[in-house]
């Protein structure tokens, strides 16, 4: 599944490493005249770097006509090509294999990289220089792993000291799915890294190999007669020569004082030495030794002064981080698992372009108890035609389902948690037994993925409230979680009773509690504030911290012009109740032709000689304000927040605007909307 932009060229640059890496093995093992050891190198540094192993090994190693090899890799650029896969392909092997046992157990990235210079060295040395290697070098097991020990350490230094950084900055800097094996984004960065890799310890092996500390390329021919009845291009080739035969290209017996040959052997064992003779001075030996070595500890130490080396793949592995968050060596695990984008493959269900939310839903009545179900989950939501973004739903909807209740009732909400992490519910505003109130932690143990958690309470107050989160909520109110709750005052016995033996202080129940003082209007609209960070096919959850500012924002989940339209008469009147389920900016919310009157604040009505008169009211988060507004003339009147950034969808203007802006469509006398202006 693609998420990123980037996953496009990761997917082919694997499928293009894995058919380049199957075309090496077909055309080495069909017949390149070199020795098995070699010829497993070009393959695994093919698979590990792709593009760029199918090129050394056609430019610097493929025999370009029978009979040319030896004279073909004679170049020391392309024995140091050689030497350097060979070093390469153990290392890397080694490495990769570390890695992704280190990232399945979980250690710290500063332990992964140790386990992985340990197992790339070891492997490395023990298995692909020394026991590969032995063939043509001859000698005992053991004596091979002394003589390789120092080529092996130089020339693995430099390889890491490429590795290591790329690996760590780019596995945990913003797209942390590199962290996880599973994930075709971590067998590309590992590509990556090997690549660089290969590019800094090939000067060092170009280097090793004129010294003649390391082997090169080499020509190793078949001595069997060509195969009449299976005739093969390797039998072809094979008959071309004369006998089992290993060719050094420059000729070079290996000097015996490197402590890698030791004269005993001719040609036909097989060393490609190159340079023969200059062997290098102790000065030079300690002079590359340190170099490597410092490159080494530069590679592995100077990545921590720009990521959390303490982290492991179990803590943050997967989490794709916002653009522009900074991440330091001390961004703890749980910052990252804040701000991380919803992985879209959590998404249960994709909501169709025209829903809407904020969509009253009726209870079910059970022993005179009003029950609600709310299942939270993942969806795909579309704030605008073209821009879905991913969100936590109740009820597969954004908000949740609008909750329209009377004063006393006894409600009962079964909340049922789909999401990927523990959630909660609290109802804002509302005086609540604390164990029904929702902070988690703090009056609730949070509702685990799976885990159903059912709230049961008598409604006290009257007006405009809202239920949100408050399991991380700067995290999941940010995405969606949230919706209105309307208590309206009522005569029911039932209901009165209920309130009685509350035994709550009366002015807090009865102020606005008889329902022949409510505030009535022609139309009522509940108006739901949100901000989103929507990015390259992830959404973030907006806030206030460096990379998690908004770039979209909406009114009942969507933004304008997919906002809604509400169409009124002149002289008739419209309640707007506006809820600050917005979480992290003041929206000054302005409605187009004329004041309105504030009747009530945060769910309680204003006395009548406390009412006033505006035409913008700040609606802070958790703030609510209900507000009359009269149709006095014909026309489109804008309701919008003042911030004009926030009227904007990532920063454009649609049809006049974005965001936070709906009309109010006054009709004239004949029923009609006036007509568009000429554009
Ligand atoms: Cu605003």
């Amino acid at each position: 599944m693609f998420l990123q932009p980037i996953d496009i060229f990761v997917y082919a640059w694997l499928a293009i490493a894995v058919l380049s890496a199957i075309y090496v093995a077909w055309d080495q093992f069909r017949g390149n005249p070199e020795p098995t050891v070699m010829k497993w190198g070009f393959v695994l540094i093919t698979l590990y770097m792709g593009p760029i192993g199918l090129l050394l090994y056609v430019m610097a190693d493929k025999e370009p006509a029978p009979g040319t090899h030896e004279a073909f890799v004679q170049p020391l650029w392309k024995q140091g090509v050689g030497s350097a896969v060979h070093c390469v392909a153990g290392d890397a092997t080694g490495i990769i294999l570390a890695a992704v046992v280190v990232s399945v157990i979980g250690l710290p990235m500063w332990a992964d990289l140790i386990v992985e210079y340990a197992a790339g060295f070891l492997f490395g040395l023990l298995i692909f220089q020394s026991l590969f290697m032995r063939k043509m070098m001859g000698g005992s097991y053991l004596e091979n792993v002394r003589k390789s020990f120092m080529p092996e350490f130089i020339s693995m230094n430099a390889m890491m000291a490429g590795m290591a950084p790329v690996m760590v900055l780019l596995m945990m800097g913003r797209d942390m799915r590199a962290m996880w094996p599973g994930e075709p984004l971590f067998w590309f960065v590992m590509s990556l890294g090997v690549t660089a890799g290969y590019a800094v310890t090939y000067p060092v092996n170009v280097w090793l190999v004129s010294r003649g500390m390391k082997h090169g390329l080499m020509t190793v021919r078949d001595d069997a007669p060509a195969q009449h009845d299976a005739p093969s291009q390797a039998a072809k080739n094979a008959s071309h020569d004369h006998g089992a035969m290993a060719s050094m290209p420059a000729g070079h017996a290996m000097p015996a004082d490197t402590g890698m040959g030791d004269g005993k052997h001719d040609a036909s064992a097989g060393h490609g030495m190159h340079g023969g003779g200059k062997t290098p001075t102790r000065a030079q030996l300690v002079a590359v030794t340190a170099f490597t070595s410092l490159m080494l500890i530069a590679g592995m130490t100077l990545p921590s002064a720009f990521v959390n080396m303490r982290l492991s793949a179990h803590e943050v592995g997967k989490l794709i981080m916002p653009p522009g968050m900074i991440t330091t060596q001390e961004t703890p695990a749980a910052t990252m698992r804040d701000m991380a984008g919803i992985d879209p493959r959590e998404s249960v269900y994709t909501a169709p372009v025209a829903a809407q939310g904020d969509q009253l839903l009726p209870p079910q009545i059970v022993d005179g108890v009003k029950v609600f179900h709310f299942d939270l989950e993942v969806i795909q939501w579309s704030i605008l035609a073209d821009r879905p973004v991913n969100a936590y739903a109740v009820n597969r909807q954004v908000p949740g389902p609008r909750i329209e209740l009377e004063q006393g009732d006894h409600v009962r909400f079964v909340v049922t948690n789909h999401l990927p992490e523990s959630t909660t519910l609290h109802w804002h505003g509302l005086i609540v037994p604390n164990a029904m109130d929702g902070p988690a932690v703090v009056t609730q143990k949070p509702i685990a993925p799976g885990a159903t958690y059912t709230y049961d309470y008598v409604v006290p107050q009257v007006g405009t409230y809202f239920y949100h989160s408050h399991d991380h909520p700067d995290r999941q109110q940010s995405l969606g979680l949230y919706g209105a709750l309307i208590v309206r005052p009522t005569h029911n016995p039932d209901n009165l009773k209920r309130l009685a033996a509350l035994h709550l202080p009366p002015e807090e129940v009865t102020a606005a509690a008889d329902p022949a003082k409510e505030v009535k209007a022609d139309h009522e609209y509940t108006l739901l504030l949100q901000e989103w960070l929507a990015r390259d096919g992830i959404t973030y959850p907006a806030m206030n911290m460096e990379g998690g500012l908004p770039n979209y924002f909406t009114i009942n989940g969507k933004a304008y012009p997919s906002t809604d339209t509400v169409k009124m008469r002149v002289g008739e009147t419209i309640k707007i109740r506006f809820i600050g389920s917005n979480t992290n900016f003041v929206h000054p919310m302005h409605i187009h032709g004329g004041p309105f009157t504030v009747v009530a604040r945060d769910g309680v009505d204003l006395p009548k000689d406390a009412q006033f008169q505006a035409d913008t009211v700040n609606v802070g988060p958790g703030q609510r304000y209900d507000v009359i507004w009269t149709a006095r003339k014909p026309g489109r009147w804008l309701v919008h927040c003042h911030i004009p950034h926030h009227t904007t969808n990532n920063n454009q203007e649609q049809q006049g605007g974005g965001g936070l802006m709906m009309v109010l469509d006054v009709l004239d006398a004949n029923g009609h909307s006036l007509p568009m202006p000429a554009q």
